[in-house]
């Protein structure tokens, strides 16, 4: 490597990697080397369909470290847009796109990559860009050149998590994220969680002891504890601070065991989820707060809209998903869909509203819910074609009818599981409680026995789903 005289080195390091860009693009460096000196790499790629499609970046910085930056790029095509962005703060005027760091990929050191992406949206054709810019300066990629090597980077560059210390589904997982379509976990790599909803909380407290808990991490192996919090029915209103402890408690019980918490807003009647917005923004200010450190945290901010359109939810998403990320900021958020969460399905309606109209968030997924003796293969269908299209998350689902009673439905029940499976769409069943009702996992009188495990206390539900959470789940770690 021929060796550059740089004068101005301790400039360089106080003007960090913009600095060395601006310095190199006006030809300071002396020779044609120093033309070469560029000072970042971009690769872009694109998954596409009609009308969609999912682009992700790799942005290696082959210039000094950087504790903040800028990605820029032009669409080719007037008619492309990016919908939902990740990893970075997305934003588009006209053809312009920029990307900004967050908090967690910030840092870059020299040589340092990382991954950023987002779903877009396409009318006249999907062409790649191919001119970037990072802090303003072009990125003509190639090799660089390196700084010298007596004087390291500032900072390190972010590290790949290490391999995971523990076998529990957070302790491999780690902090989830919305990645394309998909939940991804701290490596990167798409997963599904498989679990269980408790019943409402103001009526099942005491089906959810330590060795209830013990039962469905251990017993069951579930990944997730979804934690139904009502609203009405004698839910949150009627004692605030009661109702937000009681789903505190029950998200560090889901943590000392090593499974997700989704904590579930859940709203029913009324159906318009803004008769509750001040309620939420309160709820979700306290719960975001005390619980914005831990890894094992989704929020679902309402259950089941229903009798109100798409655009009231998702004005309602808008509002309450800030507070979240002003409080905890890495978390994924999941939204209700129109129809009782049916992506507008049992409104005569389909996702495309959704797709059409995203709410303006990242990090977030749409909610879907079925009952397997009710909802079988018109639904299956939105589903799957929705899934190419739209991060979907089933927070409540039954293997009976929607009244939450009846007999199991196994052959739609297997159809149902066997497309999330496929489509790695994760889950939780309704309920793990010993209601008198065939949606329940537990027969009647066993949380008050306070014996959990094995299958003596399992009704025909409960076997059935504790045999489909059992089966290893097999997260990829690299
Ligand atoms: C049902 C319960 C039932 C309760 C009723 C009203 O199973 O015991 O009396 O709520 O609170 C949903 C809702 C969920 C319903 C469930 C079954 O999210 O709250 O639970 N269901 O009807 N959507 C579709 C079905």
């Amino acid at each position: 490597m021929i060796s550059i005289p740089r004068p101005s080195r301790r400039h360089l390091l106080v003007g960090g990697a913009v600095g060395a860009l601006a310095l190199a693009a006006t030809a300071v460096l002396p020779s044609t080397n120093a033309m070469a000196a560029t000072g970042c790499a971009v690769t872009y790629t694109t998954n596409s369909w009609q009308g969609g499609f999912t682009a992700n970046v790799t942005v290696k910085n082959l210039g000094d470290p950087v504790s903040n930056w800028t990605l820029g790029f032009t669409f080719p095509d007037g008619g492309q847009r990016v919908v939902q962005g990740w990893s970075a703060t997305w934003q588009q005027s006209g053809s312009a796109v920029t990307a900004r760091s967050v908090d967690y990929n910030g840092s870059l050191g020299t040589g340092a990559s990382t991954s950023i992406g987002f779903n877009g949206s396409w009318t006249g054709s999907n062409p790649n860009p191919t001119a970037f810019t990072l802090n303003g300066t072009a990125c003509t990629g190639g090799t660089g050149t390196p700084p010298p090597t007596s004087t390291p980077p500032t900072s390190a560059p972010p590290t790949t998590p290490p391999p995971p210390t523990g076998t529990t589904p957070v302790a491999i997982n780690g902090q989830l994220r919305v990645c394309g379509v998909n939940l991804c976990n701290q490596y990167g790599k798409p997963i599904q969680l498989r679990g269980m909803s408790t019943h409402g909380l103001q009526w099942f407290a005491n089906c959810y002891p330590d060795a209830s808990l013990n039962a469905l991490a251990n017993d069951w192996q579930a990944d997730l504890l979804r934690i139904a919090m009502y609203v009405q029915e004698q839910g949150y209103e009627t004692n605030p601070t009661a109702f937000t402890n009681q789903v505190n408690a029950l998200v560090d019980k889901a943590e000392a065991r090593g499974m997700y918490a989704l904590i579930d807003f859940h709203t029913l009647t009324p159906g318009d989820p803004t008769y509750n917005l001040d309620r939420a923004k309160t709820f979700f200010a306290n719960v975001a707060a005390r619980n914005a450190a831990k890894k094992n945290v989704i929020y679902e901010i309402t259950n089941e809209p229903n009798g109100v359109s798409w655009s009231t939810i998702r004005s309602y998403a808008e509002q309450v998903i800030p507070v979240i990320r002003a409080n905890d900021p890495d978390a994924v958020v999941i939204v209700g869909t129109r129809g009782w969460s049916s992506l507008g399905v049992s409104d005569g309606g389909n996702s495309d509203e959704v797709v059409n109209n995203p709410v303006r968030a990242d990090n977030i997924m749409y909610t879907f819910h079925f009952y397997a003796a009710s909802h079988k293969d018109n639904y299956r269908n939105e589903v799957q074609r929705a899934a190419a299209r739209l991060p979907l998350f089933v927070t409540e689902f039954g293997t009976v009818t929607y009244t939450g009673d009846g007999a199991v439905d196994t052959a739609s029940s297997n159809a149902w599981l066997d497309l999330l499976d496929r489509l790695k769409i994760s889950y939780a069943n309704w309920t793990y409680s010993d209601a008198a009702e065939g949606s329940a996992a537990l027969r009647p009188g066993t949380c008050a026995a306070g014996t959990f495990t094995g299958t003596s206390v399992l009704t025909e539900s409960g076997a059935y789903m504790r045999n489909r959470i059992r089966t290893p789940d097999n997260f990829p770690t690299s």
